[in-house]
């Protein structure tokens, strides 16, 4: 390496002489840098990069050469100590395609979007945001019938995030599942690329802070400690009453039947003529998160033989779950009632013959 000439023609901002810098660093290959002007280039760049006139140009003993990819390879073949393409040549195409791709398509559309104005603007944001997507890995693991996949299913349609939905056996679980959820071994869990997180709740925030077009939670700190709070307080009172209103006999039945009207009529106030939970404009994290109550719950009442939501009493909710589940994302992403009739009768019948094993 002493007697060696290796030296890096530069601009002290341009990421492309960056990563050419990096490589050497990485390698541990000693070089000069030659600092250029190139708003008002010096023969010495047009000589040494006569065809693109740019840097970085890289100089080895009497070899010149430009382009940064094409050095970095260079640089890798060249000193091989600390190998920076993978050994497996599929791995390396790969590495190359993505490494192109981010160039060709990332770079140029973001540049795009803080250079330009308007519609040019809003189109390059738009590329910039579809780009983004086709590189990350999202996936969702669910079960065809739980409301809690659906709502994570929900956020990510309103905000238009693409996934991929990996069906799970929850009564047969799968290695893939114990692995992903070993806490609570349970559905949903959302995958963001090397991110696992389960907990629909959890799963949702994240959503709506990572991805920040059509916010789902208010923008105002106290409106989202009330969204938080009816979203537990449906999922803690109002969903275990309900449930144990339809799977249970005499007083139990009768106490939970109480204690599930008693829920809904305070979520029945928090609607105070609004046409949606997080106000009159649009579905937002509430609707989601109690969003259950328009489709599973009057299914659960035609199971258990209870109408649990008579529109005389409940007009609000009533209301809000024919507009709720006639949105277009909405109605288009719900399990088959026949199929859910079936599999709550079911449930439910299993329910009753381990009251009636247990003798209550
Ligand atoms: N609190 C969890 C509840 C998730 C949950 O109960 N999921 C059910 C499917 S509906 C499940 O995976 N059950 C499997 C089990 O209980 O072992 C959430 O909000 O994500």
């Amino acid at each position: 390496m002493a007697t060696e000439v290796i030296k890096l023609v530069g601009f002290w901002v341009s990421p492309f002489v960056f990563r050419v810098e990096w490589a050497l660093k990485l390698k541990g290959v000693a070089f000069e840098y030659i600092e250029e002007d190139i708003f008002n280039k010096t023969n010495r760049l047009l000589e040494l990069n006569p065809v693109h006139k740019k840097v970085p140009v890289f100089v080895h003993d009497q070899k010149v050469i430009a382009e940064s990819f094409v050095i970095i390879e260079y640089i890798d073949e060249t000193w091989t100590q600390n190998p920076l393409l993978p050994q497996d040549p599929y791995q390396r195409a790969m590495a190359r395609f993505w490494a192109r791709f981010a160039e060709e398509k990332l770079m140029e559309a973001a540049w795009t979007s803080i250079c330009s104005k308007g519609e040019q603007k809003e189109r390059a944001e738009k590329e910039k945001t579809k780009l983004r997507m086709a590189t990350e890995v999202i996936k969702l693991v669910g079960f065809w019938v739980s409301p809690f996949v659906f709502r994570v299913e929900w956020a990510l349609k309103l905000k238009g995030v693409a996934f991929e939905y990996i069906e799970e056996d929850i009564f047969n679980k799968t290695n893939r599942l114990l692995e992903l959820n070993p806490v609570h071994k349970k559905v949903p869990v959302f995958v963001h690329d090397q991110k696992v997180i389960a907990e629909s709740f959890v799963i949702i925030e994240y959503i709506d802070e990572t991805w920040t077009q059509n916010p789902l939670l208010p923008q105002d700190p106290y409106q989202r400690a009330m969204a938080r709070f009816w979203a537990r307080f449906a999922e803690e009172k109002l969903m275990e009453a309900a449930w144990t209103s339809i799977c249970s006999k005499g007083e139990q039945k009768e106490r939970a039947e109480k204690e599930t009207i008693e829920a809904l009529e305070k979520i029945e106030e928090q609607l105070k003529g609004k046409k949606y939970f997080g106000g009159d404009d649009k579905i937002g994290y509430l609707d989601i998160a109690i969003g259950w109550i328009s489709y599973w719950l009057p299914i659960w009442g035609e199971v258990g033989s209870f109408e649990i939501l008579d529109p005389k009493k409940f007009p609000g909710i009533s209301a809000w779950k024919t507009r709720f589940l006639d949105h277009p994302v909405i109605r288009d992403s719900l399990p088959p009632r026949d199929k859910m009739l079936e599999y709550f009768h079911k449930r439910n019948q299993e329910w009753y013959s381990r009251l009636d094993s247990s003798g209550k």
